[in-house]
């Protein structure tokens, strides 16, 4: 199975689950196209990036307009994700999958308001979103 096949069935399961609107999809103020990570060559040219390397992300404090999805990219081979507190995206909290290196995470915010996440096992690892 090459990734373009990986990265289709992974919208295909999104898309499913989308429809039940139940678990980790379940999300007021985010969308996750898909919850598996994608390859970094999956991430296109013109994308907001936030690398992941050296135990921080290289964009802290992100500005995007509603509506903009962000990529983040693992650079490096230690295991990084994005997650949220409780009521930061929706009424629960929100854990992403966790990336190895070169695999990428995206979301989409949806409404305006500041974002603050950081990384599950590395909680000193923080950043913000803000969607204008
Ligand atoms: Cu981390």
């Amino acid at each position: 199975m090459n990734s373009a096949m990986t990265f289709r069935s992974a919208l295909a399961a999104f898309l499913l689950s989308a429809v039940s609107a139940t678990g980790a999809f379940a999300q007021d103020r985010i969308a996750v196209l898909t919850h598996a990570p994608v390859a970094a060559a999956e991430v296109p040219a013109d994308a907001i990036v936030v690398n992941i390397d050296k135990m921080k992300y290289d964009v802290p404090e992100l500005t995007v307009q509603a509506g903009d999805t962000v990529y983040w990219v693992n650079k490096e081979v230690m295991p990084h994700n994005v997650a949220f507190k409780k009521g930061i995206v929706g009424d629960g909290d929100f854990r992403g999958e966790m990336l190895k290196k070169d695999q990428a995470y995206a979301i989409t915010f949806n409404e305006a308001g500041d974002f603050e996440y950081f990384c599950t096992p590395h909680p000193f690892m923080r950043g913000k979103v803000i969607v204008e």
